[in-house]
């Protein structure tokens, strides 16, 4: 095949389009020549972790949102890739919420097996992706950043894998330039130990707000205000933490809420999400759509509607993660063969975008929710040779995630499930997760 396939970051989602055109390769297929461009030193993604915030060595921003003694905030039997189970890995069943340096590890774990290291350009930055009418190929802008040389190079495919929770979504309050203390966004967050002993207050009341406020619970903060905008999250909360209506403003040192009470706080930190952001792409391939589950403008959630030979990986919110970048990846490397065939007519994709929507919004809660991007999967599953697995057990094992929450938000990760790829129980945690304040991998793993 001379085919060329350029594949836009490495972390879970890219890792997932490699192993899928390896795997095919591995049954003999005649694979594309597939480029992977990673901007960090390493794979893994957000699993990456890194001290730095900001701007990194070379002055390009720092891709990192995750933060020290990050544990998974679902089980991992929703998340168990199909063809290489924690078991494989690990060589035994582990408890169910590992912590980051696990799950970097076990996503290490297949890629290093696959044998795909040297697909990879690391240190290497995409600067600009352009179409070109005549050829019907893309002209790709790396910035090779160890060596500081910009180059161009043509591909028949891009796989944009960048991902999207990296950028943050920053808002303004009236006296947040005033206020002595630091403002900070969950992106910039790196170890709840500098909060200890604080006051802290929190906006926005999803992942990030409940678990940066967990950790720095656990580490020792004084106290947790978090202000919502919409909704509380409304979990059993310790005594020292409360949920309070939207912020209006804040001066030196307080910060005043809409229901008219105020707070004392040292610190504030924006859990407000974050942006999908694609500076690399021009007008006519660049996504835009909000943090939702059924894309804009991506058929079958990943091919790009106004031009299908470009692809998008991972863009959906997420309560399945690398499961379901797997299932987008092998169908993205079949349509990139030539095994499925998109269709030529925009307005079928188009009716698909639509309907997938339609569909999302058809759902009452997130129980629909999970259903809706577990039925997802399985429609990808369907139409490759991904292995398949009991996806309605990793529905199972959100449901019960749910109500663990619900019953004890400081100890739901003490649970354990069953594995859907190997049938296997977890052992529950030797600590409870509250106690565990060393979390590395060795002490994880001593079941
Ligand atoms: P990313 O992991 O973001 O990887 C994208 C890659 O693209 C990065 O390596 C980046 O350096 C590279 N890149 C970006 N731009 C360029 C460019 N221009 N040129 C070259 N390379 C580029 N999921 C779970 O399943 N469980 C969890 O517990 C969990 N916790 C999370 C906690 C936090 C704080 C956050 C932010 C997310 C969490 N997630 C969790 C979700 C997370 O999105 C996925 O697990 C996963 O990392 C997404 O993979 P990805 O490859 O799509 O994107
Ligand atoms: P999310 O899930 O996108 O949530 C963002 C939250 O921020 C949400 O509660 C928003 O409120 C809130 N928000 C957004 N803008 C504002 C403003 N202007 N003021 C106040 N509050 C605001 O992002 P997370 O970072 O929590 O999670 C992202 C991923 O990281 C997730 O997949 C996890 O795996 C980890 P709303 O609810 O819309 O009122």
């Amino acid at each position: 095949m001379t085919k060329k396939v350029a594949v836009i970051g490495a972390g879970p989602s890219g890792l997932a389009m490699l192993r899928a055109f390896q795997s095919a390769k591995a049954k003999g297929a005649d694979i594309p020549e597939v480029v992977c461009f990673e901007k960090q030193s390493n794979w893994g993604g957000l699993w990456n972790y890194t001290w730095r915030t900001g701007l990194d060595e070379y002055g390009e921003p720092v891709h990192c949102s995750m933060y020290r003694y990050l544990w998974s905030n679902g089980p991992k039997e929703g998340l168990e890739f199909a063809d290489y189970s924690f078991e494989e890995h690990f060589g035994k069943q582990i408890a169910s919420y590992p912590p980051r340096a696990v799950l970097f590890d076990y996503i290490e774990g297949r890629v290093k097996k696959a044998g795909v290291r040297d697909w990879i350009r690391f240190s290497t930055t995409i600067r600009m992706v352009r179409y070109n009418e005549a050829k019907g190929n893309f002209t790709v802008t790396a910035h090779d950043l160890k060596n500081d040389r910009m180059y161009e190079e043509e591909f028949d495919n891009v796989v944009v894998a960048s991902g999207h929770f990296s950028v943050p979504n920053v808002p303004a309050y009236p006296g947040f330039d005033k206020f002595n203390g630091r403002v900070l966004h969950a992106h910039d967050f790196r170890d709840a130990r500098e909060f200890s002993g604080k006051d802290l207050l929190l906006l926005g009341s999803s992942y990030s707000a409940e678990d940066i406020g967990s950790q720095c619970w656990k580490y020792g903060a004084k106290s947790i205000t978090v202000a919502y905008r919409n909704a509380p999250m409304a979990f059993k909360w310790p005594d020292n933490w409360k949920e309070v209506p939207k912020l209006e403003r804040v001066d030196e040192n307080t910060a005043y809420f809409s229901d008219g009470t105020s707070k004392k706080v040292d610190a504030i930190i924006l859990c407000t999400g974050y942006k999908h952001h694609f500076p690399f792409l021009p007008d006519d391939l660049r996504l835009k759509t909000a943090n939702r589950l059924a894309t804009a403008d991506l058929y079958k959630g990943v091919a790009w509607v106004n031009n299908p030979k470009l692809f998008f990986l991972g863009m959906q919110d997420q309560w399945f993660t690398f499961n379901m970048f797997d299932a987008q990846a092998w169908w993205v490397r079949d349509a990139i063969m030539g095994r499925i065939a998109i269709p030529a007519d925009k307005k079928a994709l188009l009716k698909d975008v639509a309907d997938r929507v339609a569909g999302e919004d058809a759902g009452k809660d997130a129980h629909d929710a999970i259903h809706y991007q577990g039925d997802y999967v399985k429609e990808l599953i369907a139409e490759t040779d991904y292995p398949s697995f009991d996806v309605d057990g990793a529905c199972e094992a959100f449901y019960e995630w749910k109500e663990h929450k619900k019953q004890d938000i400081m100890a739901f990760r003490n649970n354990a499930y069953k594995s859907v790829i190997t049938g296997t129980m977890a052992p529950i945690h030797h600590t409870p997760w509250k106690d565990a304040l060393e979390d590395s991998m060795e002490s994880y793993l001593r079941n």
